[in-house]
């Protein structure tokens, strides 16, 4: 009798230090989310969620905050690099002006359509970008789509650069941005997400740039009705990782940590194509006025001091910008 209690006892006793070992090793990560309930991006980051604990039996926990909860996307990005959150869906807008050679993408009119920035970050181009965000404490594990951002406003269709001159229009953070809107004659006006729906229903700015399930998603539709096809912004997002996090796992963790980003990047494209046709019809059906715009280049052309200017001050990247550009 006393030695089944003796070897109970250690019994318990050793399922206790598994246990706290366990414990010791499970993380439990903050994750970071801009997006509504139903936006394409939020499903794929549970899911992410789900897969990473399912491959890694439980060893890595994530628990999403979704709709910007945990602070705008540029102060996100800065809470990932220093650790305080280890995963975030960022756009590549905002994490330019922090490593250089993902700014690339930012420059209008960069990519041709969405199947040559797919080929693009799916190739070398993609990896050198990869390669300069990690210097920057941001290791990307798969990238989602983002679809074209367009302009729209409150006021009138765009058709031409003239039509964005005298226009107060808002940007995301990034010095390209504003830029671009000078290049067009506009009064550039970076602001946070969050704050655009306001802005745009005071008068603040008459006009911003999105994709169609943002467009629709934020309700930007309701208040500023004029929506033209400039898509003149074909900017990838990441799944994105702190560095120190994601290099100290063990390597079966690494590989389950991308297995799961990857896994849940194909379900995001599918989501995405889906929703970016769903928003369309739901604001056309919602009375705003769509315009093609059949001359692009005079945008583009408008955009050369843009390049100028950042050539000048990042002339080492001017083989990245050439190898995109050649991306066949
Ligand atoms: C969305 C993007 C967000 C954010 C937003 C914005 O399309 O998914 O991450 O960048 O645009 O305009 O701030």
């Amino acid at each position: 009798m006393r030695l089944i209690n003796r070897i109970s006892a250690t019994a318990a006793a050793v399922a206790m230090v598994a246990g706290l070992a366990g414990a010791v090793q499970a993380a439990e990560w903050k994750g970071w989310n801009i997006h509504v309930a139903d936006y394409p991006n939020t499903v794929a980051m549970d899911r992410f969620a789900e897969l990473l604990d399912e491959k890694t039996d439980g060893r890595i926990t994530l628990k999403m905050f979704h709709g910007g909860t945990l602070g705008s996307q540029p102060d996100a990005i800065e809470q990932l690099r220093i650790g305080a959150i280890a995963i975030g869906n960022f756009n590549l807008g905002p994490i330019g002006p922090v490593a250089p050679e993902a700014n690339v993408v930012s420059l209008p009119f960069i990519f041709k359509d969405m199947e040559h920035m797919h080929r693009a970050m799916d190739g070398a181009p993609g990896d050198q970008i990869s390669a300069g965000m990690e210097k920057k404490g941001i290791v990307a594990l798969a990238w989602y789509d983002s679809g074209a951002r367009s302009f729209y406003n409150a006021k009138k269709p765009i058709t031409t650069p003239a039509d964005v001159a005298g226009m107060k229009v808002r940007v995301m953070n990034n010095d390209l941005y504003s830029g671009m809107i000078s290049a067009l004659g506009g009064n550039p006006s970076p602001m946070a997400f969050s704050e655009v729906y306001q802005s745009l229903k005071t008068g603040v700015v008459d006009g911003a740039e999105n994709n169609w399930p943002s467009y629709e998603s934020t309700g930007h539709f309701e208040v500023a009705g004029y929506y033209s096809l400039s898509q003149h912004l074909i900017i990838p997002e990441c799944v994105c990782i702190n560095a120190d996090v994601y290099n100290g796992l063990s390597d079966a963790d690494k590989t389950a940590v991308r297995e799961a980003a990857r896994e849940s990047a194909v379900l995001q494209r599918e989501l995405w194509a889906k929703r970016a046709e769903a928003s369309r019809e739901k604001v056309m059906k919602a009375g705003v006025k769509f315009n093609d715009i059949a001359d692009k280049q005079a945008f583009q052309d408008a955009m050369k001091p843009v390049y100028a200017r950042f050539l000048e001050t990042n002339a080492d990247l001017k083989p990245l910008v050439e190898a995109i550009q050649a991306t066949q």
